[in-house]
C-alpha cells in the first residue's frame, strides 16, 4: 500500500484520539507532509499541450507538491483507469484535464465517495450533479470563438463583396474546445450572412490531422475557400502545409485564424503565413497547486476561476514574439 498524506494523516488521527490527544495536535504534527496530487492529461497532442504539461510539473516541484502525472494518449478510458488508480492510492486531490466533455459521472461519484476532490483544469465536463467536482479553472472557450470570429467581421469589411467561404478545422469531437469554439465564432460571424461556413471537420488538435483534412477540402473546393478558422495553432500550421503544397499562398490568398497563441503561431504570424492567433493560456500550473492546497485545506475556492488572455494578429507578431512564454 503507498502511504500517503491522507492516509497517514487518518492513522495519526485514530492514533490522537486514541491516546486521548485532540485533534490539532495530530493534524499539527503531520502539517507539512507534502500534499499528493493525482494529475490525469489528455495527452501530447499539441504545442499547447507540451507547454500545459510543463507548468504543472514545475508549479508542482515548486510548490512542493508530489504529483502523479498520467498520459491518457487523448483515450477517454485512460483517463477515467488513471483516475480509479488515483483513488486506489488515497492521494488527497484529483485533477485533471478531461478528452471530452460527457460520460464522467459514475467515476467522479466514486472520488466523492472515496471523498477525494476533484478540480477541472483547461476542459469543463457535462455533469448533471456539479459537486462531483470542486472547481474548474481555465479559459472561456466560446469567447475565444467569438473573437476569432470578431476579427474576422472587422476583416470582411475591407474584403471584396460577396460571399466569403470558410473552412474549420475543429479540434477533438465532443471536446470543450471544440464545441465552444465552434459556437462561439458561428454566433459571432452570423453578423454578415456573407460568412459562410462551407466545410467544417475534425482535425483532432494535431498538426498531421490538420494537414491531411486541410489537403481534403482543397482538392474539392481549391480555389473557393477563403478563409480557414482553425481550432488550435497546431491544426492552423498543418494546414498551411497542405495550403502552400497545394500552390496557395496562406495568409494571403486563404486568410488563417486559429487559436492558442504559441510559439510556432507567433512564427507563422512573422512570416506572413498565419493571419491572427488568440490566446489561450496553457500556463494553468501555479493557480492549479494554489487552488488544490486551498482545496485540501477546507477552504472554499471559487466554482470557477477563469483565466485572461488576449487577441495577436499579425501585426504585433514580431514586437510581441520575445515575450511569449510557451
Ligand atoms: O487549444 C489545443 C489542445 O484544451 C485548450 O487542447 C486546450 C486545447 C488547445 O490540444 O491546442
Amino acid at each position: 500500500m503507498t502511504i500517503t498524506r491522507r492516509s497517514i494523516l487518518n492513522t495519526a488521527l485514530s492514533l490522537g484520539l486514541g491516546l486521548g490527544l485532540g485533534l490539532g495536535a495530530a493534524s499539527s504534527a503531520f502539517a507539512d507532509k507534502p500534499l499528493v496530487l493525482g494529475f490525469s492529461q489528455v495527452g501530447a497532442e499539441s504545442e499547447w499541450r507540451t507547454a500545459n504539461t510543463a507548468s504543472i510539473k514545475d508549479a508542482a516541484k515548486q510548490a512542493g507538491v508530489t504529483l502523479k502525472f498520467a498520459d491518457a494518449q487523448q483515450k477517454q478510458e485512460n483517463q477515467v483507469k488513471a483516475i480509479r488508480s488515483f483513488i486506489a492510492q488515497k492521494v488527497d486531490v484529483i485533477a485533471f484535464s478531461p478528452v471530452v466533455e460527457s460520460g464522467w459521472d459514475t467515476v467522479l461519484r466514486e472520488a466523492k465517495a472515496a471523498k477525494i476532490p476533484v478540480i477541472l483544469t483547461d476542459r469543463a465536463v457535462n455533469v448533471s450533479d456539479k459537486s462531483l467536482y470542486v472547481t474548474f479553472i481555465g479559459s472561456d472557450f466560446v469567447e475565444e470563438g467569438r473573437r476569432a470570429g470578431r476579427w474576422l467581421l472587422e476583416r470582411a469589411k475591407t474584403m471584396p463583396a460577396g460571399d466569403i467561404n470558410i473552412v474549420e478545422l475543429q479540434g477533438t469531437v465532443g471536446s470543450a474546445p471544440a464545441i465552444d469554439r465552434k459556437a462561439g465564432f458561428a454566433e459571432t460571424i452570423a453578423a454578415n450572412p456573407h460568412l459562410k461556413i462551407i466545410r467544417s471537420q475534425t482535425g483532432d488538435f494535431t498538426r498531421a490531422k490538420g494537414k491531411e483534412v486541410m489537403e481534403a477540402f482543397l482538392k474539392t473546393d481549391g480555389k473557393k475557400i477563403n478563409v480557414l478558422y482553425a481550432h488550435n495553432d497546431d491544426m492552423a500550421i498543418g494546414a498551411i502545409q497542405a495550403i502552400e503544397e497545394a500552390g496557395l499562398k496562406p495568409g494571403v490568398d486563404i486568410l488563417v485564424i486559429s487559436v492558442d497563441g504559441v510559439k510556432g503561431a507567433f512564427e507563422a504570424m512573422m512570416a506572413g503565413k498565419l493571419n491572427v492567433t488568440v490566446e489561450c493560456s496553457p500556463l494553468l500550473g501555479p493557480q492549479l497547486m494554489k487552488v488544490a492546497k486551498q482545496v485540501v485545506a477546507g477552504e472554499t475556492v471559487p466554482k470557477r476561476i477563469t483565466t485572461e488572455e488576449g487577441v495577436f494578429p499579425a501585426e504585433v507578431a514580431a514586437k510581441e514574439f520575445p515575450n511569449r512564454k510557451y
